[in-house]
């Protein structure tokens, strides 16, 4: 593709005359795609949401604008070529009689050496070109999906370079961004790579850094992520500034937290509350900006309500949010219904509550012969599931499986379970299930109990197992044991044998209560 000589002499004489940059973005094909017209000193590329890329990782569009003031070609224009995943972009210096100067292009430089991840062309004047560009962009696409496998069969789900920008100890950040990866992973997204920046102070309107945003376009190209999933929660302005630097989706840890929740409800009610919780979520973060202008184009989790139903104005999502309001009020209605029943059979209810992924679902199924769903995923269960359990003496009980906790679990997604969770004030014995096999047990407890407290569950009688004891080492085992000295029982819940100490306490446990006569009773 070479620059038609004519269009680049009346491109500079038409910028010297109005005293502007113009600019011109041409397709692979030759077709001018856009034709922008800037200020003196800068030109502004509208979204390309709309244009349809016609290359592979790179755009396959090339910008060509001028320069009045014989500047060289400049950070912004190097931006612009990597956030835009430009071919190639060239400035043409308008010499002082308005006919074109030199041509100065530069292209980006894959696998680029020391940091530096773009090249030059060596200057020419329009009419002198004589090798066409064509070959270098096959190259540079080609460079771009070296060593790695792209092949298009196998890539259904996103792939995603997650990024945690933080102002928290080491640890503790390190900690929370490989439970994003877990959380990702339990969405069936690739992780990537993972970015921790540790802070003093975070950037209020990027977050990140531009220079450090860069970093992590360059490696997205390289990687073909086609996600940024934060760590922390984006607010909507934030949002809208990264999704202006880069045409990839951005979600934080809330929507991909909202995305688990959405492709896991089963139940009428379930669905009904996570729609409920994306709506809410999202209703803020719509955006009023005119669309031209902006490169929105996602930034809303993938799943749930839908493309066309992001698109519904606030006025429409509010009327939703009623009517679900009402449906949900009429379901919980119905599930009162049910538990007053289950109340007037005089059955005592134990409730497993804890973190996610920390067993509760294997244990239910171990103590009750079951098969609900327990998986190696958080989030596997999100609707509350009961059984009954027999004592060996007979005493029978209910035993409730809940939604694990999580930390940072966003409050429209607490607020929106709330009813479920309701469900467990009427619970004669919560039982804490706790991973240990996770070094950072403790600090899951603390969340369990901060939310617990939240839910006005605080007070209720609780016991405390320790799961997964069978996946420590024999070292550690003991150091566990000691640790938890007689705060609960050490269990696993894939081996009944050891829930024995467990059930005869909980029997006890569960008689006691029972002759608590202050226990509510639930009218005939
Ligand atoms: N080795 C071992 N694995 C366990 C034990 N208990 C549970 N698991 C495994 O841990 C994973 C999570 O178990 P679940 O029962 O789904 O956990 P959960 O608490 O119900 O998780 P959510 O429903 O996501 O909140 C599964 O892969 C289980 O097989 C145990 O005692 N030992
Ligand atoms: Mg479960």
């Amino acid at each position: 593709m070479i620059i038609n000589p004519e269009m680049a002499k009346s491109l500079c004489q038409m910028s010297f005359e109005l005293n502007r940059q113009i600019g011109i973005l041409v397709h692979r094909s030759g077709k001018v795609e856009n034709v922008i017209v800037g200020t003196h000193s800068q030109i502004i590329i509208p979204s390309l949401g709309n244009v349809r890329a016609s290359g592979g990782r790179l755009r396959g569009l090339r910008l060509i604008h001028t320069h009045l003031a014989g500047e060289d070609i400049s950070d912004d224009d190097l931006m612009d070529l990597l956030f835009l995943r430009l071919d190639i972009l060239s400035v043409i210096k308008v010499a002082e009689d308005g006919l074109p100067d030199k041509m100065y292009s530069t292209h980006l430089l894959p696998g680029g050496n020391a940091g530096k991840n773009w090249a030059f062309l060596a200057p020419v004047h329009p009419a002198n070109q004589k090798e066409s560009v064509e070959e270098l962009i096959t190259s540079i696409e080609g460079e771009l999906s070296a060593g790695r496998q792209t092949s298009f069969v196998d890539r259904k789900g996103d792939r995603a370079i997650l990024v945690s920008v933080t102002t928290e100890s080491k640890i503790r950040a390190e900690d929370s961004l490989a439970e994003l990866a877990e959380l990702a992973r339990s969405d069936n997204v690739t992780v990537l790579e993972t970015v921790l920046q540790r802070r003093s102070q975070v950037n209020p309107r990027l977050i990140l850094g531009k220079g450090k945003l860069a970093d992590i376009m360059i490696r997205a190209l390289q990687l073909d992520a086609n996600l940024l999933i934060f760590n922390q929660e984006l607010n909507p302005s934030q949002i809208r500034s990264i999704t202006d630097f880069t045409d990839l989706r951005v979600i934080d840890r809330t929507q991909l937290i909202l995305d688990i929740f959405a492709s896991r409800a089963m139940s009428r009610e379930g669905k009904l509350q996570v729609e409920m919780a994306q709506l809410k979520y999202m209703l803020p973060r719509l955006s009023s900006r005119d669309d031209a202008l902006s490169r929105l184009t996602g930034g809303i989790g993938a799943r749930g309500p839908g493309e066309t139903k992001l698109e519904i104005d606030r006025r429409r999502i509010n009327d939703r949010l009623t009517r679900l309001a009402k449906e949900l009020q009429q379901v919980s209605m119905e599930r009162y219904r049910r538990r007053a029943k289950r109340r007037k059979k005089e059955l005592p209810v134990l409730s497993l509550v804890g973190y996610t992924n920390a067993g509760k679902s294997t244990l239910l199924n171990t103590l009750t012969n079951s098969n609900i769903i327990a998986e190696d995923k958080l989030f596997a269960t999100l609707d509350p599931t009961s059984r009954r359990l027999r004592f060996p003496t007979d005493l029978e009980v209910i035993i409730t499986d809940t939604v694990g906790f999580i930390d940072n679990l966003p409050a429209d997604l607490l607020q929106a379970f709330m009813a479920t969770l309701e469900e467990l004030l009427e619970a004669d014995l919560l039982i804490h299930v706790v991973d240990v096999s996770s070094p950072s047990y403790r600090q899951k407890m603390a969340v369990v109990e901060r939310l617990l407290k939240e839910l006005d569950l605080g007070d209720l009688p609780r016991m405390t197992l320790f799961n997964k004891i069978d996946l420590l080492d024999l070292e550690t085992r003991h150091q566990v044991l000691q640790n938890i000295g007689s705060e609960g029982f050490a269990i696993s819940a894939i081996d009944a044998e050891t829930l024995r100490g467990f059930l005869y306490h909980a029997e006890q446990a569960i008689g006691r209560v029972l002759d608590d006569t202050s226990r509510p009773q639930v009218e005939p």
